[in-house]
């Protein structure tokens, strides 16, 4: 069970956000706001507080603080994110990290890693290997991990951004999975839920508590968790979407 969740919230340059999908046009920043707002009520639903961070607009894509850290339930970890224009981000949630961790242990350079590389189920972390999260750092994150007594799983990606945003555990195992992850050996002992592509976005859904948070606008998906059997909210994220966001992006749980 999660009790905590910190954000950021969106700040005005989000419009200059990274986007491998410049077609879908720029985030409304105002509604970004709104979305962002409605997310934080989502994430209250489901009983966690939730640490909220100022806007901070030298970094645009910084209110996907999934990216910078990943926090366990015996350690935090600051990641070393490799796209250079977000490699600065880290700086800004440490002080958040440091009131609920005393064991912080860093990704330092050669390696990258991007949170949204990261997919935790239970005490094993699958990895995944992107254009943002190199072996160097897979290798330093393994070493953190096996310290702990946790284990470090790679994923090789071919792809997709990140890990997560193809493949995601919402506990009871249950993976959603779609595209390239759907055959992946390291996966099948795993139940399926089968995204299509029509709706390859809506692979990013969060376990919140025993809910499940859907983008809105998704229904096969919608559908398909709720047949497995999970109560659900559905967040409006159409603006994060066009600069690659999705829901598991826009939060740290633990
Ligand atoms: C980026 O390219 O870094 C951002 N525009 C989107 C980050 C999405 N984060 C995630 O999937 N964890």
């Amino acid at each position: 069970m999660f009790q905590h969740t910190i954000v950021r919230t969106p700040c005005k340059n989000v419009l200059e956000g990274i986007t491998s999908a410049p077609e879908l046009g720029k985030p409304d920043y105002e509604k970004a706001l709104q979305q962002h707002a409605c997310y934080i009520e989502a994430l209250k639903q489901c009983g966690v507080d939730v640490t909220v961070l100022p806007a901070n607009d030298e970094y645009p894509d910084s209110c996907f603080v999934e990216d910078v850290a990943v926090l366990t339930r015996k350690c935090a970890i600051i990641t070393n994110p490799g796209a250079p224009s977000r490699n600065g981000e880290t700086a800004g949630i440490i002080d958040a990290v440091k009131k609920f961790y005393t064991d912080i242990e860093y990704i330092r350079n050669p390696g990258t890693l991007e949170g949204g590389d990261v997919m935790m189920v239970g005490d094993t972390f699958y990895v995944g290997r992107s254009a943002r999260t190199n072996a160097e750092g897979i290798r330093q994150f393994g070493e953190i991990l096996n310290k702990y007594g946790f284990e470090c799983v790679e994923v090789p990606l071919e792809k997709v951004l990140h890990l997560k945003t193809g493949v995601n555990y919402i506990e009871n195992n249950n993976l959603l999975v779609s595209g390239e992850f759907i055959e992946k050996e390291c996966f099948q002992k795993f139940n399926h839920i089968v995204i299509p592509e029509s709706e390859a976005y809506a692979a990013n859904c969060i376990w919140m508590n025993g809910t499940v948070i859907v983008p809105e606008g998704f229904p096969t998906v919608l559908k398909a968790v709720q047949d497995a059997g999970y109560p659900t909210i559905t967040v409006d994220t159409s603006e994060f979407r066009k600069i690659d966001g999705g829901l598991s992006c826009l939060s740290l749980r633990f």
